[in-house]
């Protein structure tokens, strides 16, 4: 369970890092799993995995990964942040109570990549906001980001600017479209996140971030789950296979389908 001071420091920053979340097995596991995903090109898709480049820097994004094997189906549920999504995002404890993940995908940035600044308070988006009130979490949208490799400077680490899910005034930098705005280094007041690998971190995706350029060679690894209520729709459309859900534990299956599809018998 999330203790008093994990709630405080999410509340003050909109963030949190758990250290070694993922063991060296299940690390070893999740990157030879995307090893059999790397020759994917653009726009292909095997076995519910889809190769959907998000923006022309970012790196290759691997969308519904979700989909690419039971070491991925693992992360559904991990012990390490489960239970903070459940408080955060998951309506606790209300007629809605539970979870469903929206979006599950894996970026593999090389030298020059990044992903520029996005989100906010000042967005007001019901979607993705942060919300505590009377006592309660109620965020749109919470993102669990594990990273695959270390994450160290020059790597393209995310950025975030702590505590800007409060925010109702933009950074000045957001004068700058999407396209225009180019990597996060130069905002004023965003901090990288290095991380180790298998270590993850939990965000309210209504926090201004993106990433740092990756200068470095090699690449950058991460794997990205992102949480909401019940009462969610997959942010792009991909379907959970049935495959997928058949083979699921209970428990991660009502994570992926909260609400089972009603039809007519014979229908
Ligand atoms: O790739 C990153 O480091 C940032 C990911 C991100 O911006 C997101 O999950 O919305």
């Amino acid at each position: 369970m999330p203790t008093e001071l994990d709630n405080y420091l999410f509340d003050l920053r909109g963030y949190l890092i758990f250290e070694n979340a993922v063991d060296a097995a299940h690390l070893a596991e999740l990157n030879a799993a995307l090893d059999r995903y790397q020759d994917l090109g653009p726009q292909q898709w095997r076995n519910n995995v889809h190769r959907a480049d998000n923006f022309y820097a970012n790196g290759t994004e691997l969308q519904n990964i979700i989909e690419a094997g039971e070491p991925f189906e693992r992360l559904i549920d991990h012990p390490a942040w489960i239970d903070h999504m459940r408080e955060y995002c998951g309506e606790a404890g209300t007629f809605v109570d539970g979870l469903f993940i929206d979006e599950s995908f894996a970026t593999i940035r090389a030298t020059g990549g990044f992903l520029p600044m996005h989100s906010g308070g000042h967005e007001a988006i019901v979607r993705t906001q942060y919300r505590h009130t009377r006592g309660r979490f109620h965020c749109g949208q919470v993102n669990l980001l594990v990273a695959l490799n270390d994450i160290g400077p020059g790597d393209g680490a995310t950025m975030i600017i702590p505590g800007s899910h409060h925010s109702s005034l933009p950074h000045p930098a957001f004068a700058h479209s999407f396209m225009e705005r180019g990597a996060m280094d130069a905002v004023e007041g965003a901090v990288e996140m290095h991380l180790k690998a298998g270590d993850a971190m939990l965000f309210v995706d209504g926090i201004a971030h993106g990433s740092a350029l990756r200068t470095n060679p090699g690449e950058r690894r991460v794997a990205i789950y992102r949480y909401g209520g019940s009462w969610g729709a997959t942010r792009r459309g991909y379907a959970y296979s049935d495959a997928l859900l058949r083979r699921l534990t209970p428990e991660r299956r009502k994570i992926l389908q909260p609400i089972v599809p009603l039809r007519a018998p014979n229908d």
